[in-house]
Formats: structure tokens, C-alpha cells, sequence
């Protein structure tokens, strides 16, 4: 069986991610979404509302499951017995980033990364971005699910920051 586990912070969970992750559905037979920690991020959502909109996000692909970790993501990985991950690449600025992260996590472990391309659609969008748009009250509707939006809605009507 082909397995790979999709990881990120989903801070919260785009579109952008979505079609990564569906994608990636129709190319392995399991796909897991890995719900992490970016220890160079500040959060805007908890790890369980994180992993929450992340499973009804995914309810659509019966070969998906969402899991949450701490910790490497190699460790997660192992424990999963899982040798592919797979990183959606937006530009040149990713790709850095993430040959890096590729490279360390195959040093680690027996694990390879695959890079998928963004669609052009959804190639300019990012969590932060989104988080920075909504907290102003710009219109994010359409990037994100809608029960996505109103979650960003209603936690910046609470703090605007
Ligand atoms: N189109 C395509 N891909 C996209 C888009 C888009 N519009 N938006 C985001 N993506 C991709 C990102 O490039 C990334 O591959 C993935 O989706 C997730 O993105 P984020 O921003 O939610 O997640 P990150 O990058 O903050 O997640 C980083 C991890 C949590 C995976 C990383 O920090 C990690 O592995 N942490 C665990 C600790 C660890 O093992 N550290 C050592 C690393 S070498």
C-alpha cells in the first residue's frame, strides 16, 4: 500500500492546501494529514481547533485521515511506518525552505519528500496572509472553506489584536 503524510501547520487550513492535499489522494492510497507545530510560527489556532477543521475539511476523501503530532516529523513518520511526504511548493522562496527541511528529514530517517506544484489559482495564498487579510477585515471568503471564515471571523471580532 502507497502511503504518504502530508504535514503543516494548517494555521488555519486554505485551499491552497486542500488542493496539496487532494491531489495527493488520487496519487497514493492513504494519505495522512500530519497537524504540527511550526516552532518558527506564532498560532492563531489551537492544535485541536486546528485538527477539527482539518477533518471536516478532509471529510470528502475516504482515503485521507488527520492526525495530530509533536515533536519531528520523522518520529511521526516512523511511528506511522510512512516513507513519502509530500509539500505543496508555491515559488522559488518554498523551495529553499523546504529542500532544506527535505534533505534534514532524510538525514534523520528513511523518508523521501515529494514536491507538488501549486495550482496557479492558489499559488499566491498562504495561512499568514490570510490571517493578516481577515484580522483587517479584508474578504478571505473564497480562499477557505466557509466554516473556516467564519471561525476567522468570529476570533478576530473577539481580538482584533
Ligand atoms: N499551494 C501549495 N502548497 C501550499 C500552499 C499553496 N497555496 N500553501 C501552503 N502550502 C504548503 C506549504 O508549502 C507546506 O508544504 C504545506 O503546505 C503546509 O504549509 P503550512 O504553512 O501550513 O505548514 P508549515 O510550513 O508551517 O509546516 C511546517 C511543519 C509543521 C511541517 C514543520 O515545521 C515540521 O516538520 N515541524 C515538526 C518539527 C520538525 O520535524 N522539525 C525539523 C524539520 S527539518
Amino acid at each position: 500500500m502507497r502511503r504518504a503524510v502530508c504535514p503543516g501547520s494548517f494555521d488555519p487550513v486554505t485551499h491552497g492546501h486542500l488542493d496539496v492535499i487532494g491531489r495527493a489522494a488520487r496519487l497514493f492510497d492513504e494519505v495522512v494529514v500530519a497537524v504540527g507545530v511550526n516552532p518558527s510560527k506564532n498560532r492563531l489556532f489551537t492544535p485541536d481547533e486546528r485538527l477539527a477543521m482539518l477533518r471536516r475539511a478532509c471529510g470528502e476523501w475516504d482515503n485521507v485521515r488527520v492526525a495530530g503530532f509533536t515533536g519531528l516529523l520523522t518520529d511521526f513518520c516512523a511511528a506511522e511506518g510512512v516513507h513519502a511526504i509530500v509539500k505543496g511548493l508555491r515559488a522559488v522562496s518554498d523551495f529553499d525552505y523546504e529542500l532544506q527541511m527535505a534533505q534534514m528529514n532524510a538525514s534523520l530517517t528513511d523518508v523521501e519528500t515529494v514536491f507538488m506544484p501549486t495550482s496557479p489559482e492558489w499559488s499566491f495564498l498562504a495561512s499568514s496572509l490570510v490571517k493578516e487579510v481577515a484580522r483587517f477585515g479584508g474578504d478571505v471568503s473564497g480562499l477557505v472553506p466557509d466554516f473556516v471564515h467564519d471561525a476567522l471571523t468570529s476570533r478576530f471580532a473577539e481580538d482584533p489584536g
